[in-house]
């Protein structure tokens, strides 16, 4: 057994750079490539990882520390053959994914209380305690509106993706409001603890407005109190969780947002034929194109032409201003047997039809399964709620804060349709604009609306 110094490497321009996590302490087995420490420049966090194998003695440096190519890290105790097989020179990681160069200090004699050393190819156990997969976070409601881009190591970011969860829900408590493993851990526990609430927590939900809504603070007569049984049989039935937690948020999306809603229709007539035929080329692949790809597709040429649909307002810093998305996150309501959940297309503006297809149907299916991860629910720019399979002629969908506009759309039909000389057959799908007044105008609305129907008139305008 020996000890080597795993040191810095040369990573580039990253110099006098802090140190903003220590993955490792005492007596963790590490294997090779495994990261050691992550620090952090003015443009970038990189991760350094080891060279070698083995089990640490010390740990080198601290948080905030400053380091730079040749800064120890920590004391490893590693094979004897190993620290032999040494690189010479700290400089040979390559610049991308440096690994932590090793010198050797001194051989060390085996203590019995420290793990053995581990091969690369063993799987070894690190300092952070890996949520099992039992604790995948299921669907649930937002914890915390998203507040700006995260920060966080690609380590963390990886870990947090295989657990579903959204980093933009998680606070973090590291340096400069860094998320750490144990900020995703701590909040995977609470969202699993918030699905696992007793009866009597569940009670705590802030419930529908029928539930008890505090309408006094809003100057609101009490709601009614009538006893039902008077009148007729009666039979009560809990309402599922989503339901109490759909119907807090959109009382109060209600309430808080002065939504107005416009109307119109879409000439779909040659689109509808464009879908059928897309359906029959590409019935052998298993891809079934319905009006809702298009509408998404359509969505996101409206919303760059109108940005402010794209937008939230800086409720947080005084509703003065406007967070314009530059990208196009597409939510759509999908009915499921459990309630009304939102499942999120992400990066619309890059995916074609087919690709949008066959994402929302798979969406859609893990939705209805209850399979939904929050990474799928989170961060709509702008939400469709399309009843076309069903029927109805307009609606008028509610807002789904912190967005500012919603779509609502109905079954299309055949009309006539007066084209200056005849009536003639058209087929048209009524469209329903919901749209957060303190944001957009009437006449952008009326706009959008018109803009959205001249694209489903003719696709071929989505190219212009
Ligand atoms: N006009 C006419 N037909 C339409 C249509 C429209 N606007 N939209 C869909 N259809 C047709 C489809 O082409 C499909 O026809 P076939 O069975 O003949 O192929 C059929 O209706 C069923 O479509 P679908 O609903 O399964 O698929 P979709 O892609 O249109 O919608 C989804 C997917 C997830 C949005 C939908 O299934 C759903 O859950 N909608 C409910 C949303 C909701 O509840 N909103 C209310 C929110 S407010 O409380």
């Amino acid at each position: 057994m020996a000890v080597v110094e795993i040191k810095v490497p040369d990573i580039g321009d990253f110099k006098d750079v802090a140190v903003i996590e220590v993955l490792v302490k005492p007596g963790d087995a590490v294997a090779v490539d495994q990261s050691l420490i992550t620090v952090e420049s003015d443009k970038a966090s990189m991760e350094i990882p080891s060279s070698h194998a083995g089990v640490v003695r010390e740990v080198k440096v601290k948080l905030g520390d400053k380091v730079s190519e040749g800064s120890v890290i920590a004391l490893l105790e590693v094979a004897d053959d190993a620290a032999a097989a040494a690189p010479a020179s700290p400089a040979q990681g390559p610049a991308t994914a440096p690994a932590a160069a090793p010198a050797v200090v001194a051989p060390a004699p085996a203590p019995a209380a420290v793990a053995p050393a581990a091969t690369p190819t063993a799987p070894v156990a690190t300092s952070v305690t890996p949520v099992p997969v039992a604790a995948q976070v299921e669907p649930h409601e937002p914890t915390r509106p998203p507040v700006g881009l995260p920060h966080a190591s690609p380590a963390v970011r990886k870990f947090a993706r295989e657990l579903g969860v959204p980093l933009a829900e998680v606070r973090g408590s590291g340096p400069k409001g860094r998320i750490t493993i144990e900020d995703v851990q701590a909040f995977t526990r609470a969202v699993m603890l918030g699905q696992q609430q007793t009866e009597a927590q569940k009670a705590r939900i802030p419930a529908a407005p029928a539930a008890g809504g505090d309408g006094a603070a809003l100057g609101l007569l009490p709601w009614p109190k009538v006893d039902f049984a008077r009148f007729g049989p009666i039979e009560r039935q809990e309402l599922p969780r989503i339901k109490r937690i759909s119907g807090a948020n959109l009382m109060r999306n209600a309430v808080m947002i002065p939504a107005v809603t416009n109307h119109d229709d879409a000439d779909v007539t040659e689109l509808e034929a464009f879908r059928q035929q897309l359906n029959r080329e590409h019935e052998r692949d298993g891809v079934k194109v319905t009006m809702l790809a298009f509408l998404i597709k359509a969505c996101v040429a409206a919303l760059q032409k109108f940005p402010e649909f794209n937008s939230s307002l800086d409720v947080e810093g005084g509703g003065e201003a406007l967070i314009l998305k530059r990208y196009w996150h597409i939510g759509f309501a999908t009915d499921t047997p459990n309630g009304l959940v939102v499942p999120v297309l992400k990066d619309a503006d890059r995916k074609g039809v087919l690709q949008i297809a066959r994402e929302t149907a798979e969406l859609a299916r893990k939705a209805r399964d209850g399979k939904l991860g929050p990474a799928d629910m989170s961060g709509a720019t702008f939400t469709i709620s399309s009843l076309g399979g069903i029927g109805g002629r307009y609606f008028t969908p509610i807002i789904n804060a912190p967005e500012v506009a919603i779509l609502g759309v109905c079954k299309a039909r055949w009309e006539p349709v007066w084209d200056g000389k005849a009536f003639v057959p058209r087929l048209m799908l009524p469209l329903s604009l919901t749209w957060d007044h303190r944001v957009i105008d009437g006449a952008a609305a009326a706009r959008f609306n018109a803009y959205l129907g001249q694209l489903l008139a003719d696709f071929r305008r989505i190219l212009l």
